[in-house]
């Protein structure tokens, strides 16, 4: 399974296609924007989303509701682009109008300047519009598809916030994946840990005036996940390679981890190591699950876990020093419209490319043309690893 996303911000729609989804998976445009609504909610998220009311189109590789095998394609309009007709046109414009929503002063931390330094732009809206996170929607959309595919296999998949603007999330012990997923979702800040909730929106809403940002850490867990996922016969087969690689793709992170990951650095070999059990009724398990679900990097039939962290969102309301680009004279940054925080957005996007990485990798090691025939082979797999 492959994709790739295309769209710009302010453009009139995004779009993705997917390739190498199992035939005779059931999907509806309604399984996707679940997510995508999930995606665009979370206590302080900006104007932009009151806006858009984000909604997919499937326009290829599904009938009578159900995958065909043949490319999936799905749209979702942008709403606001309605207001930039001329400014986001195809075809050329008039030099006043060009000039209308010109950038010149790149903010700091954005793709804005280098991305003008690298594809010779004059107007670095050109690098604003294609490195906004409004592309995450699409990711999610594919994600959600991907999703459908764990699903049926009974892999389950969560995300929370452990981290919000440096206030740690105290997480209660025991939590299924079943269960983080319904507190989280619960949650206008995604935490699993509710007693928090009102402290954290009380200093989101403390950012905001101030003109600020912030980020934090997310937790993607995967339950059910089969024994054998990826291989360490190759740099480039390591699947925690691959999970980071997606992870780290999502706009604005800065880091990944599985397990106890960085901690791992402080502690001795018998504090880390899972050691490994047995009985006649699961066959192997390990005691702990410091690893993060991983050995060798293969899947080791643990809960996948793995945190990725978010710098905060680069624009900002009180902006930073910039120069201007065509004077080079000092001046303030841009000020694009922005959110105080994206956070429980951004667990969504992880939680999606975590599913889609995943999913892509079941349909290498396991059969990809029909779903049945899939859910056999990994039947048959698991019954071979119980009984190992
Ligand atoms: C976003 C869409 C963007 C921003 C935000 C996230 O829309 P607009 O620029 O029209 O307000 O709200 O993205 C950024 C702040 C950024 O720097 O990329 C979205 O759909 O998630």
């Amino acid at each position: 399974m492959r994709y790739l996303t295309a769209g710009e911000s302010h453009g009139p729609r995004l779009t993705a296609i997917i390739e190498g989804v199992p035939a005779g998976l059931s999907i509806t445009a309604d399984d996707i924007n679940v997510d995508l609504k999930r995606r665009q909610g979370g206590y302080g998220r900006g104007a932009r989303m009151q806006i858009e009311t984000d909604q997919v189109e499937i326009t290829s590789g599904v009938r009578h509701g159900k995958t065909t095998g043949g490319p999936i394609t799905l749209h979702v309009i942008n709403k606001d682009h309605q207001k930039w007709l001329e400014i986001m046109a195809v075809e050329d414009i008039d030099d006043k109008l060009k000039s209308k929503r010109k950038i010149t002063r790149p903010r700091p931390g954005h793709a804005d300047l280098v991305g003008g330094m690298k594809y010779r732009f004059d107007d670095l809206r050109n690098s604003l519009e294609r490195s906004s996170a409004r592309e995450t929607t699409m990711r999610v959309a594919v994600g959600a598809l991907a999703k459908r595919i764990l699903a049926e296999l009974d892999i389950d998949i969560a995300n929370h916030v452990v981290v919000f603007g440096g206030k740690e999330i105290d997480i209660p012990e025991g939590l299924t994946v079943a269960d983080i997923r319904q507190l989280a979702s619960q949650s206008e800040v995604a935490v699993v840990n509710r007693e928090r909730e009102e402290e954290i929106k009380a200093y989101i809403d403390q950012i905001k005036k101030d003109g600020d940002t912030i980020g934090g850490v997310v937790e993607t867990v995967v339950g059910g996940v089969p024994v054998g996922l990826g291989s360490y016969v190759q740099w480039d087969k390591k699947l925690d390679g691959k999970l980071a690689q997606a992870v780290l793709s999502i706009n604005a992170f800065k880091g990944v981890e599985f397990g106890l990951g960085f901690q791992t650095g402080y502690r001795k070999g018998s504090q880390v190591m899972d050691e490994i059990t047995w009985s006649e009724q699961d066959g192997y398990s390990r005691r702990s699950n410091n690893l993060g679900g991983f050995e060798g990097g293969m899947t080791n039939g643990q809960p996948i876990v793995v945190r990725g962290v978010m710098k905060p969102i680069p624009t900002l309301y009180k902006p930073l020093m910039s120069v201007d680009i065509e004077s080079h004279e000092p001046y303030v940054a841009t000020v694009e419209r922005s959110d105080p925080t994206a956070l429980p957005a951004a667990g969504v996007v992880m939680e999606s490319v975590v599913a889609t990485v995943l999913a892509t990798e079941i349909l290498e090691k396991f059969s990809s043309d029909n779903m049945e025939e899939l859910k056999e082979a990994v039947r048959r797999h698991r019954e071979y690893v119980k009984n190992f």
